[in-house]
């Protein structure tokens, strides 16, 4: 237990006292103060990880407290429990009732009954104008709008949450709509948004969508306000791969599960295979907005989640598909790019590692494959583990995240979050707990343990975000936004152009709903964090861990 002291004083003694501040509980000696390296913060570290008594505290530092904070033995079930439930508050098409969503209920939504086909997209079989159903899915974000590629990670993310840890999830319950139906809730919610994915394949050839969306971004207004026209917009190989990968997966977990879905599974795989053939037999189409606004009307100007690298979205999807099919076919395009060197922390343009994830998964069945494989996606983890874990220690917050300037970019955040989950993977290659104990900081940093101070995640702790840049947040008549909901985090980019107190790396955020670049949401960052929150309780409770 560490308490990270970012101000300057004179004294060098800490105390930890109950909240009305009537009893003083512990005393310690702060640690020497020390430079960050990525912003002008100087730090010292109170640590009273000795002390062991549950409650709620502040420390005192001569005349500086802290926030009030909770000592407990299931300390991160809050946010384990809002950051699943945050898909949710994220559901198109549908209205949000009282009963799950509390406060926050809404009755508007993006029907997306009537989708039209884009110029860029358009086909013999579906030309120009075309009406498609699109109904379902998440919103990416604070804005309406539903890309393909982006909710490939994700649903891989949480797919592979509950790969992990099945006995766990099956417990977990979130109060949506279908609590309560035989099916973990995590499943049930990543089901709402494969169904919307499996409308975006167009049947006719296999091809995928890249996304469903409006011409331009919706004003900051509630989802169900504007009714501007939907359209499907161009197919590209890395939304059919992403597609195929996340269709491979859940065909195999949906297997258990044929009473309450008697046909999915099959669905998922026959989808799987038509995407996958439609990347491998067409030459790559990568999505470029700016070149395809100049040939197509209406221009198009939301997200582009453009990415034209698409090796490790062929090693995902191929290797998804092999796992769930055991077809040696599927094997010669993962041997081919055994020792990509790019493999490393996954982000929405970047799943070689999703790959490497579920290959290496001991909790389901993976065919045989020969041991120099292995042994080489097994180091490509723990080279990536084992980089992270070398200076926790001499970092001034003591976490994971932050060791590497590269880390404070758009979505800082999801890094903090990825590295944790990527360190539970190790953790559950090796047991070698200092993995664990690693990950757990930045589990920290996300709670609060950084330069800002804040806990990143809305509804949890004292200090966070209240003023995240996500449409209902602003345009309900709320005044908590959503919760549940993590928010970018530090991003020096400042492609926002709002007002920024600080600047440097690690204190580049501000809680206005303006700042996209650093107070945005979405669905691929809370992903992360489901699996991160969740997975340190479950290892807690199936294997035991105790935290140095
Ligand atoms: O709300 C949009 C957000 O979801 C995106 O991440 C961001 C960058 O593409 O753009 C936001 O929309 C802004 C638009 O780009 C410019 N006009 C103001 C919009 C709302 O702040
Ligand atoms: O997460 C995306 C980030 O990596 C990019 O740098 C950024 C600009 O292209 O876009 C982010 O994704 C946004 C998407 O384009 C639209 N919905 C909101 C997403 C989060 O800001």
């Amino acid at each position: 237990k560490i308490a990270v002291l970012t101000e300057t004083t004179n004294n060098n003694d800490f105390y930890l006292l109950s909240v009305d501040l009537k009893d003083t509980l512990f005393h310690g000696k702060l640690s020497d103060e020390k430079q960050s390296a990525y912003s002008s913060t100087k730090t010292r570290i109170a640590d009273f990880s000795i002390f062991q008594k549950n409650g709620r505290y502040i420390i005192r530092i001569g005349t500086l407290v802290s926030y009030p904070f909770v000592i407990s033995n299931n300390i991160l079930s809050s946010t384990a429990i809002a950051s699943l439930k945050a898909f949710y508050f994220q559901r198109a098409s549908i209205p949000l009732e009282e009963n799950y969503a509390g406060k926050w209920k809404r009755s508007g939504f993006h029907p997306d009954n009537k989708v039209i086909v884009h110029a860029s997209a358009a086909s013999n079989q579906r030309p120009e104008g075309t009406i498609i159903s699109c109904t379902g899915g998440w919103y990416d974000a604070g804005d309406y709008n539903k890309y393909i590629v982006n909710s490939g990670i994700t649903m891989g993310t949480l797919f592979s949450a509950y790969e992990d840890f099945p006995e766990y999830f099956a417990m977990l319950k979130t109060n949506i709509p279908e609590t309560g139906n035989g099916v973990p809730d995590i499943l049930n919610e990543a089901v709402y948004n494969l169904r919307w994915m499996l409308t975006m394949q167009d049947p006719n050839d296999g091809a995928v969508y890249h996304k469903c969306t409006n011409a331009a971004f919706d004003g900051m207004v509630m989802p169900g306000v504007t009714k501007e026209p939907r359209y499907v917009v161009q197919k590209t190989s890395a939304a059919a791969l992403d597609f195929a990968a996340v269709m491979a997966q859940a065909s195999r977990i949906f297997l258990k599960f044929k009473t309450e879905f008697p046909s999915l599974s099959d669905s998922c795989i026959t989808a799987s295979k038509k995407a996958f053939d439609w990347a491998k037999n067409n030459s790559p189409v990568f999505y470029e907005q700016d070149k395809m606004n100049q040939s197509y009307k209406p221009i198009i100007t939301t997200g582009a989640y453009g990415d034209n690298n698409i090796k490790d979205e062929i090693l995902w999807a191929a290797s998804e598909l092999y796992i769930s099919t055991k077809d040696p076919f599927y094997f010669s395009f993962i041997s081919s790019l055994r020792l990509n060197p790019e493999i490393n922390l996954p982000s929405w343009n970047n799943v070689g590692m999703m790959a490497v994830y579920s290959l290496l998964n001991k909790n389901i069945s993976v065919p045989e494959m020969d041991s120099t494989l292995i042994f080489s996606l097994r180091n490509i983890l723990l080279k990536n583990a084992d980089r992270f874990i070398s200076n926790t220690n001499s970092n001034v917050f003591k976490t994971v995240m932050g060791q590497n300037k590269a880390d404070f970019n758009w979505g800082s955040n999801s890094n903090a979050a990825n590295q944790g989950m990527l360190l539970i993977k190790a953790y559950q290659l090796t047991k070698d707990k200092r993995y664990i104990n690693d990950a757990l900081t930045n589990m920290d940093y996300l709670l609060g343990r950084n330069a800002t101070g804040y806990c990143f995640i809305t509804g949890i702790g004292t200090k966070s975000p209240m003023f995240p840049h996500h449409r209902q947040s602003t345009a309900d008549e709320v005044k908590e936004p959503v919760p549940g909901l993590m928010v970018g985090g530090p991003n020096p980019g400042l492609q926002d152009h709002c007002n920024y107190p600080f600047t440097e790396p690690e204190t580049a955020y501000v809680d206005i709903s303006c700042a996209y670049a650093s107070n945005e949401i979405a669905i691929n960052w809370n992903a992360p964090l489901v699996y991160l929150s969740n997975a340190l309780i479950a290892l807690k409770k199936i294997a035991g861990y105790t935290i140095q």
